[in-house]
């Protein structure tokens, strides 16, 4: 596969001395890491997989399996959900951090099926962190509760337990792997008072407890091998040099801290999220690469100031198969807002973008592209964090001259049509970075070699 090098990328392997357990004083090891920089679904998959190519060791920081990360290689399709992409490359290690919420009974259904495709081993090279948290069956029965009390209110959730599972970790009732890897009665003792509580929020839940006890003292022995402290897992092997990758899962504009609070998933799933979810010091991190998706998408619910409900919003739909993997639902769709990207690129400092699914705008004669929010007819310098302002700002746009030719066939930065070249710089001019563009859903053949 071919690899992605940013010949202009910011060299963040910085001169630090550190106390950090590197076998030399001076820090030269870096973590990279991928993040989405909208409201998810950019390709971060996909780009995670070129890059694993390069990589010993590939993880998860944050999310569960509210994710759906799409890789394709050789015309076969696989979707990850909890599995980091990298899973799929047999030379790397797949990490699940601490900061990942784990639904075993997903897990091992998602193992089986990408077994199935004929993917090998994959439990073999697998680490999951005894820190991380369990989603139960009830977590997910109560996220589709609170979504249906929410009525016309709410979210838009994946309905996949993560903001309960979220919830019961901060209020310290949640039940983590290691608690179940542990003395058995102790977790039943933890799982029959989180079921009473949740029972006693609603009484109409239903749950066989002890047909659940059962499946779970089967999923210990399953998961057992798997577990381990990954904290001291990944100092030791990034003192010993090996290239770690960082998948983000969901994106910055679904951040719990940072993103359209509440319409955001349960993490943070932005660059603090790298730090918390997996136990890694700051410094450890050198190349942040923000994926952005050549035009914006949001699924689930929210304010999206781009977003454009006609013939062009449908046409983007339909030529982006902007399906939901996870849940199927059908994506909303609308300009590439650069605000949002500025935002999402003040908080997470990417050192470089990829720029996706540049060839689904290859039949517009123009391209708008989101640049200034407007209130009351001025321009706003923050990103609004209230969302009844967010819903009514009005965007300044800039129109770009579309190329109204194919470029799925161009492999080379140099061999776009000029007016694709333009998209480009006109982004990376406005952000003041330097991108990458992918134009495949295949990994196996963007080959631009340019950031
Ligand atoms: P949740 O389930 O509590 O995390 O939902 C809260 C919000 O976060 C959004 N969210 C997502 N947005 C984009 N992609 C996601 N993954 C799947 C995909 C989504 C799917 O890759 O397509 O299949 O629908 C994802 N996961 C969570 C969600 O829509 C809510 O707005
Ligand atoms: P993720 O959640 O960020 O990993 O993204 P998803 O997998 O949810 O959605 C991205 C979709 O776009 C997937 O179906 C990818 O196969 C597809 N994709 C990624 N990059 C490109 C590209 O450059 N061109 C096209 N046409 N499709 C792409
Ligand atoms: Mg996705």
């Amino acid at each position: 596969m071919a690899s992605m090098v940013n010949s202009k990328q910011t060299d963040v392997n910085g001169e630090l001395s550190c106390s950090y357990p590197c076998k030399k004083s001076k820090m030269e090891n870096k973590v990279t890491v991928v993040l989405g920089a909208q409201w998810g679904d950019e390709g971060k998959g996909k780009v995670v997989d070129l890059l694993a190519v390069d990589s010993d060791i590939v993880c998860r920081c944050q999310g569960g399996n509210n994710a759906g990360h799409t890789v394709v290689v050789d015309g076969k399709e696989f979707d990850f959900h909890l599995l980091p992409s990298g899973i799929i490359n047999q030379k790397c290690t797949s990490v699940i951090g601490n900061g990942v919420v784990i639904h075993l009974p997903g897990l091992f259904e998602e193992l089986k099926k990408n077994e199935l495709k004929g993917m090998k081993g994959c439990e073999s090279r697998l680490v999951i962190s005894d820190r991380a948290h369990i989603v139960f069956d009830i977590h997910q029965q109560v996220d589709g509760l609170q979504e249906a009390e929410k009525g016309k209110n709410s979210l838009g959730t994946t309905k996949k337990g993560i903001g309960p599972t979220y919830s019961a970790k901060a209020t310290r009732n949640g039940i983590r792997i290691g608690d179940l890897l542990g003395e058995f009665s102790l977790f039943e003792d933890k799982y029959r008072t989180l079921v009473a509580s949740y029972k006693r929020m609603f009484p109409s839940l239903e749950v066989d407890i002890e047909t659940e006890l059962a499946k779970y003292r089967e999923y210990a022995e399953k998961v057992r091998p798997m577990v381990r402290d990954t904290v001291s897992y990944l100092h030791k092997e990034i003192a010993a040099g090996k290239k770690v990758l960082v998948e983000g899962a969901n994106a910055a504009m679904l951040d719990i801290d940072f993103g359209t609070y509440p319409y955001v998933t349960s993490s943070n799933c932005s660059i603090g999220g790298v730090c918390t979810g997996l136990g890694v010091p700051p410094r450890v991190l050198g190349a942040v690469l923000g994926v952005v998706k050549a035009y914006t998408t949001r699924v689930g619910d929210g304010p999206f100031p781009t977003e454009l409900h006609d013939e062009t919003g449908r046409l983007l739909q339909d030529r982006g198969h902007e399906v939901g993997v996870t849940t199927k639902r059908v994506r909303r769709c609308g300009w590439l807002d650069l605000v949002v990207v500025r935002y999402t690129a003040m908080v997470n400092g990417y050192t470089s973008l990829c720029l996706t699914k540049l060839d689904i705008l290859d039949t517009l004669k123009e391209i708008k592209v989101g640049v200034a929010y407007k209130l009351n007819g001025k321009k706003i310098d923050y990103f609004p964090s209230s969302m009844t302002e967010l819903s009514n700002v009005e965007v300044e746009y800039i129109t770009l001259p579309g190329w109204a030719c194919s470029i799925e066939d161009v492999r080379e930065l140099s061999k776009l049509p000029e007016q694709a070249k333009n998209y480009v710089k006109a982004i990376e001019d406005f952000l003041q970075i330097p991108g990458n563009v992918t134009n495949t859903t295949e990994t196996g053949y963007n080959d631009f070699g340019y950031c």
